[in-house]
C-alpha cells in the first residue's frame, strides 16, 4: 500500500535490553555528558547497545551522566576517533580491534583468519583472561579499554562476480578483485594471499568507493553490510566467515580522570552490561541480515566445508608470517580456549 519498503522489517525481532538493576547514586558527584563516536549506522546492534549503555548511566545517576551517540563516522573514522580519545576531544568510541592494533599490537591475534570457528568459541575467547589481559595493555596510551563487543564473522561482497573459491577472488584469466580491507597489516596479508588487490581504507569511505567503482568489494559481517546499505552497490556475497573481529568499548583517559570513582565503577559495569547485550543482539541480527540482503537482491553464495577449507589453505601463509610477530604463545593460548569449547 505504502510502497515496497514496507515489505522489509527495519530490524529483526530483537531481544529487549535487560532491566537496569543496581544501586542508584543519589549524591551529586558532578554532571557529565559523554560523547560516543561510532563508525556504524543507527540501525546497527552496536548503536542500539550503546543507547542502552547511556540508559544505564542516566538511570543510575538520576540523569547526571548522559550519553550522546554520534553514528556513521560523522566524528571521524576509527583511527581518528582513537586519536581524539588521546587528546580528550572525544570521550568514547567503539572501534574494531583491527585498527586498534596501532596501540596494542597483540590485538592482531583477532585478525588471524579462521582462528575462531564457532561463535561459542569466539565468545569464550572474548571472556577469557587472555583476551581481557590485552585490554590492560592500553595503559599509558591515554585510552582506557573496558570490554569486547561482537563485530562478528566477516563475509566477502563484491560487484563483479560470484565467489566460490580463492581462484574467483584472484581471477585466473581476468584481474583479481580490488578489495577494501581494514587498516591493518594482517588483513592486508589475508587478501594478498587470496590473490586480491587489497586496498586499506577507512570504513566511512567504503560505500562511495564501491559506488564509484574505485574498489570491487569489501568484507564485513552481514549486519554491517545491511545497515550500511552496501547491497545497493554490491550484487554478490559469499559466506566466507574468514575472520571474526570484535569491537572494543573505550574511553579517553582524560574523561575517565574527571569522573568520580563511583561513576568510574558505574561506567565499567555499564560497559560490561552493554557488551553482553550487544553480543546477544549481534547474534540475533546475523542470519536475519543475510536473509534480508538476499530478499533485497544480493546473490549470496553459501560455501560447503570443502570450499571453506580451500580458503583456509590459501591463507595459511598469514599464520607463518604473523604468528611469530603476534606471539606464538598468545596464538596457542587462544587456540587452546577454542579447542576446549569444541571438546565440551
Ligand atoms: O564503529 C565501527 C566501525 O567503524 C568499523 O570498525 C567497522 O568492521 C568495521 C570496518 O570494516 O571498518
Amino acid at each position: 500500500l505504502l510502497g515496497s519498503s514496507l515489505a522489509y522489517a527495519a530490524t529483526p525481532d530483537l531481544s529487549d535490553p535487560p532491566p537496569i538493576e543496581g544501586e542508584v547514586i543519589t549524591e551529586d558527584l558532578g554532571s557529565h555528558t559523554i560523547r560516543v563516536g561510532l563508525g556504524l549506522a543507527e540501525t546497527s546492534p552496536l548503536y542500539i547497545s550503546t543507547q542502552y549503555f547511556g540508559d544505564i548511566l542516566a538511570e543510575r545517576t538520576e540523569g547526571r551522566l548522559t550519553v550522546n551517540v554520534f553514528p556513521n563516522s560523522q566524528l571521524g573514522d576509527d583511527a581518528q576517533m582513537m586519536e581524539m580519545l588521546q587528546t580528550g576531544s572525544l570521550d568514547m568510541t567503539i572501534p574494531s580491534t583491527s585498527p586498534a592494533t596501532t596501540y596494542v599490537e597483540e590485538l592482531a591475534v583477532f585478525d588471524l583468519p579462521f582462528l575462531l570457528p564457532t561463535r561459542e568459541a569466539a565468545i569464550a575467547v572474548l571472556e577469557s583472561d587472555v583476551a581481557l589481559g590485552l585490554l590492560d595493555k592500553f595503559e599509558g596510551t591515554g585510552i582506557k579499554a573496558f570490554a569486547y563487543h561482537e563485530n562478528g564473522y566477516r563475509q566477502l561482497t563484491n560487484s563483479v562476480r560470484p565467489v566460490e573459491s580463492p581462484d574467483d577472488v584472484a581471477g585466473l584469466d581476468v584481474s583479481g578483485l580490488t578489495i577494501r580491507t581494514m587498516e591493518n597489516p594482517v588483513q592486508l596479508s589475508i587478501w594478498e594471499a587470496l590473490g586480491a588487490n587489497p586496498t586499506p581504507m577507512a570504513f566511512g569511505e567504503v560505500f562511495s568507493a564501491m559506488e564509484q567503482g574505485v574498489i570491487d568489494g569489501q568484507e564485513n559481517p552481514w549486519s554491517t553490510i545491511l545497515t550500511s546499505n552496501f547491497h545497493e552497490v554490491q550484487d554478490h556475497g559469499s559466506e566466507t566467515r574468514h575472520v571474526y573481529t570484535p569491537f572494543i568499548i573505550m574511553m579517553s583517559e582524560r574523561t575517565w580522570d574527571r569522573l568520580d570513582p563511583a561513576y568510574q565503577e558505574l561506567v565499567r559495569e555499564a560497559a560490561n552490561a552493554a557488551a553482553a547485550y550487544e553480543i546477544q543482539l549481534a547474534t540475533e541480527y546475523d542470519d536475519w541480515a543475510r536473509d534480508q540482503l538476499e530478499e533485497r537482491g544480493m546473490q549470496i553464495t553459501r560455501l560447503d566445508d570443502d570450499q571453506i577449507a580451500a580458503f583456509q589453505e590459501a591463507v595459511q601463509p598469514v599464520y607463518d608470517e604473523w604468528g611469530p610477530r603476534i606471539g606464538e604463545d598468545l596464538v596457542a593460548e587462544i587456540q587452546q580456549i577454542v579447542e576446549n569449547t569444541m571438546n565440551d
